[in-house]
């Protein structure tokens, strides 16, 4: 039977869009986050995002996640058993909640039929999440396996230097290339500083080189240009090739303004996703699959080679070479990971039974209060 015999179905739910936000401490993340939850919440009909928080140092956040890593991994556990500061602290758990990811993965994926939106909230440290292995982790595993944007917050009150604009800018133009994915510049806070500086300077070259001649210390005494000018001058060439690729949006999550720009923004993105990030995954996936074929071919190759002439030289020894199904069964038990399991809060019933040393109890019990990091 072939499908054209089906009746025709109606057109199937569409993925729920991931929404990962990236951004520097204090940005405004956690605050976005909220804000956009409760736009969703009051859209007609409501569409309540799925939100996962990954940030285990944090100890309140403005919204109800499903997921969140502080009821898997108890941080201050975690330095106290590691000898750790606040970010090795950080990253060690977000390292242990990664190796569970594949459970988080599934319990995302159970809920793609009824969410349109997946937010996660990412640590305060920006580089804890962009530049580790388990933040590739998670950002792969789950752009592999739904559509994903990556929104990433600036707080625009203090990106009006020039300097400071153009590094944080040189900072997501790295996320971009590292992650590859689309890419979404929120300039945050826009009650307290609007972001039309920013956009002229994207727009503008000559803008932006006419901030930076004004702007004090880019002059030497002799009224030349410092090294910091030029460097500058010839950095803000390459990230104009940088700007082409971006959308950009002005939102203030303390009053919700631009957050419906931001959703459009977001809508865009899926198109971009499926058009170049998921064709450009597919290929890494098909090449890397023919390595791993050939590889594993030509280690076959060799261990056959190599057994027959063992076999050759010494028949008596192949004779006994036998395979003992009994002795195999005694060690298949090959799961000894962490014995973590991820929680869903938003399943009942609560499972309470998980306790080991990264999530002995929450912070609470031992009266220590540790500076967030930043
Ligand atoms: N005026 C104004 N303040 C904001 C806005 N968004 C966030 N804030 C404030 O900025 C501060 C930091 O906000 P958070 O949401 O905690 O920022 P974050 O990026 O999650 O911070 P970390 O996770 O600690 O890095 C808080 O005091 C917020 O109230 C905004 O749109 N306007
Ligand atoms: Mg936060």
């Amino acid at each position: 039977m072939s499908d054209t015999d089906q009746p025709t179905m109606t057109e199937e739910k569409k993925k729920p869009m991931v929404i990962i936000t990236i951004g520097m401490a204090g940005a405004g993340k956690s605050t976005f986050v909220q804000r956009i939850n409760s736009y969703l919440h009051s859209q007609n009909p409501p569409s309540p995002p799925y939100i996962l928080n990954l940030d285990p140092a944090v100890t309140h956040v403005p919204f109800e996640p499903n997921i969140d890593i502080r009821d898997t991994i108890n941080y201050h556990e975690v330095m106290k058993q590691y000898n750790l500061g606040p970010n090795g602290g950080i990253l060690t758990a977000l390292n242990l909640f990664t190796t569970k990811f594949d459970q988080v993965l599934e319990l995302v994926e159970k809920r793609a039929e009824t969410v349109d939106y997946v937010i996660l909230d990412t640590p305060g440290q920006i580089e804890i999440f962009t530049w580790s292995a388990s933040g590739a982790i998670i950002t792969d595993a789950i752009a592999s396996s739904l559509p994903t944007v990556v929104a990433y917050i600036i707080d625009t009150p203090r990106t009006t230097a020039p300097a400071t604009f153009m590094s944080n800018m040189l900072y997501a133009c790295s996320i971009l290339y590292k992650t590859k994915l689309p890419f979404i510049l929120v300039f945050n806070k826009t009650d307290v500083q609007p972001h039309d500086f920013a956009i002229e300077w994207m727009q503008d070259f000559e803008a932006f080189q006419t901030a930076l001649a004004s702007h004090a210390g880019t002059t030497d005494d002799e009224g030349e240009p410092t090294y910091m000018n030029s460097l500058m001058n010839s950095m803000s060439l390459v990230l104009d090739e940088f700007y082409k690729h971006l959308k950009a949006v002005g939102v203030s999550s303390m009053t919700g303004a631009g957050i419906k720009e931001f959703f459009n923004a977001v809508d865009a993105s899926r198109t971009e996703y499926e058009t170049e990030y998921l064709p450009e995954l597919q290929h890494a996936r098909a090449a890397r699959e023919h390595t791993l074929q050939a590889a594993k071919n030509d280690s076959m190759d060799r261990m056959m080679k190599d057994l027959a002439v063992d076999r050759e030289q010494n028949p008596e020894a192949a004779a006994k070479d036998t395979w003992d199904p009994a002795a195999e069964e005694e060690d298949d038990d090959d799961d000894d990971d962490l014995d973590v399991n991820i929680i869903d809060r938003s399943e009942d019933p609560w499972p309470g039974q998980y306790i080991d040393m990264t999530r002995a109890r929450r912070r609470d019990d031992d009266g220590v209060s540790w500076p967030r990091p930043g």
